[in-house]
């Protein structure tokens, strides 16, 4: 059983002006359909096929690089197109909000955090809002298409919030001003996935 490309779960434009168009079709139609594509070629006929994302993720070898790039790749982009919705923005309430609240004192505290994580992650990686068993949150970013269920990286914990920060992500329209696309982010983000991501993860 191979690992298939998700549809996202709105249109290509629906997050304009915040992410455009052209960016996201070669995002998903290219780059999350090569590490799809690349990490069934890379689990095929190993003990790795057939089992869960998350399983593979949590308990992968760290020298598997194949797996490493293209199964954190497949899982990140999954993540990322769920936490961003057209009707997103705002803040989060009930107990999400709580845990940001306890951690970071402000919603705006957490902004600022969430957006430094992804501001000086320097070259290509990710920048996390995770969430650890007994519900406590935490900010932290990761190099290339790691993320926190791996072995030793970032916060860990299980990552309910994701910002892809490579350059892929905001090029086209942002050029090198990432910290824009960043800002920008924060408009079209679904709390109401995060929620259900806490809930789940805590
Ligand atoms: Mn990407």
């Amino acid at each position: 059983m191979a690992f298939t490309l998700p549809d996202l779960p709105y249109d290509y434009h629906k997050l304009e002006p915040h992410i455009d168009a052209w960016t996201m079709e070669i995002h998903h139609g290219k780059h999350h359909a090569g590490y799809t594509k690349k990490l069934n070629a890379a689990i095929e006929g190993t003990d790795l096929a057939g089992k869960d994302i998350v399983d593979i993720l949590t308990n992968l070898d760290m020298e598997n690089s194949a797996v490493r790039n293209n199964g954190g790749g497949f899982y990140n982009h999954s993540l990322f197109w769920s936490v961003m919705s057209p009707d997103g923005g705002g803040t989060p309430d009930g107990d999400v909000a709580a845990a940001i609240n306890e951690a970071f004192g402000s919603f705006d505290e957490f902004k600022k955090k969430f957006a430094a994580a992804a501001g000086t992650r320097f070259g290509s990686g990710w920048a996390w809002l995770c969430v650890h068993k007994g519900g406590k949150v935490d900010v932290c970013s990761s190099p290339n298409q790691d993320n926190p269920l791996m072995p030793g990286v970032g916060c860990g914990g299980t990552p309910i919030l994701g910002i892809d920060v490579w350059e892929h992500a905001y090029y086209l329209n942002y050029q090198n001003k990432r910290p824009d696309y960043v800002g920008a982010f924060f408009n079209v983000i679904n709390w109401k996935e995060v929620a259900r991501r806490y809930s789940e993860g805590k």
